[in-house]
């Protein structure tokens, strides 16, 4: 069975396979306008594949973010596949390009982006990043989920740096019917934190959003806090943090792999978050980071109410993608 077909019969197999990939869809708008019209317009351009389709091929994916490594590993494959299925005509190229766009994905990983939740016991996530990228409005959305799905969530406001930071949370608290564990502003963000598992675990919480500053005097002070942070939550739950989230702004491209970088050093990120991917045209970047930073994106933020986050599924992506042109 062919791949485009495949893929449009897992998203409109079921009510909830069709809202998931309507969410993907409209979240990818800009992204979509731009790549699909570029691309259409290439195959127009190039009736036959040759040397020069190719090249163009590579500066479209390269201006949609995808990054260049991940262009020249692609580029190469679809040349292989070219040859192996002696494919002369560039219009059956969307498929193929598509194809190769989540093999190159998931290449040499099968596991999934489920966040690792305990299904009986606390779970602790840890989310990072610098400030303006979405961590608090990640919360405030995953909060909402986890609720529907009956989960006790409580809410800790670690970021005391910020003027306004705590309300905000306190905001989403209310808005999700979760409650936030708190100090004033200025205390240490690791006593809050502390606050909020002992709160957890004597409330029988099944899991804990702990919220961090993204700024602070220095960035060496926040790489500090971070780390001591990271220490208090595995200092009172051994296994713990279940998931430490990096959250990345789909909108500040290449910008992001720099701060997954440095973010990675000071809390060992098992997951990245990626924000604002309707903000933006450049939704390639998520192929960026899974392979430039060997990090999966586990989460994405795909407008700003508070239902707007995914589960990060590379085929949901790709038909977000290529939706109008199967
Ligand atoms: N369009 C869009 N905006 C988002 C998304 N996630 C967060 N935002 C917006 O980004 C801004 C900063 O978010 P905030 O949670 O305060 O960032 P923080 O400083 O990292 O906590 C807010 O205006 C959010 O509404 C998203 O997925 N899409
Ligand atoms: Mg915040």
């Amino acid at each position: 069975m062919s791949f485009f077909k495949n893929l449009k019969d897992k998203f409109t197999s079921s009510n909830e396979a069709e809202e998931v990939s309507d969410k993907y869809k409209s979240g990818l708008e800009k992204t979509r306008q731009s790549f699909s019209t570029k691309l259409n317009d290439l195959i127009a351009r190039y009736r036959k594949v040759d040397e020069d389709f190719f090249e163009e091929l590579e500066e479209i994916l390269i201006s949609a973010d995808v990054g260049v490594n991940t262009v020249m590993d692609l580029v190469e494959e679809l040349e292989m596949e070219v040859k192996r299925r002696n494919i002369k005509e560039t219009n059956e190229l969307k498929e193929v390009i598509s194809e190769k766009l989540v093999t190159i994905y998931t290449e040499g990983d099968t596991s999934t982006s489920a966040l690792n939740i305990k299904a009986n016991d606390l779970s602790v996530i840890l989310f990072v990043g610098v400030n303006g990228v979405g961590k608090t409005t990640t919360i405030g959305k995953l909060a909402y989920q986890l609720k529907q799905e009956g989960k006790k969530v409580l809410l800790v406001a670690g970021d005391t740096f910020r003027a306004g930071a705590i309300e905000q949370l306190d905001v989403w608290g209310e808005r999700t019917g979760c409650d936030v564990i708190k100090q004033s502003a200025g205390s240490d963000p690791a006593a809050v934190i502390y606050d909020g598992i002992q709160a957890a675990k004597s409330r029988g919480a099944d899991v804990l959003l702990c919220d961090t500053a993204g700024r602070l005097q220095n960035k060496v002070n926040l790489m500090n806090e971070l780390s001591k942070v990271k220490r208090v939550i595995e200092r009172e739950i051994p296994d713990a943090p279940h998931e430490v989230l990096l959250v990345l702004d789909a909108t500040t491209g290449q910008n992001a792999l720099s701060q997954a970088k440095e973010f990675s050093q000071a809390t060992n990120v098992s997951g990245i978050v990626l924000t604002k991917l309707d903000g933006t045209a450049k939704g390639g970047i998520v192929l960026a980071i899974r392979k430039e930073l060997n990090i999966p994106v586990k989460l994405v933020g795909l407008g700003e109410q508070m239902t707007d986050l995914e589960v990060f599924d590379p085929n949901a992506f790709v038909y977000g993608l290529f939706s109008e042109m199967m």
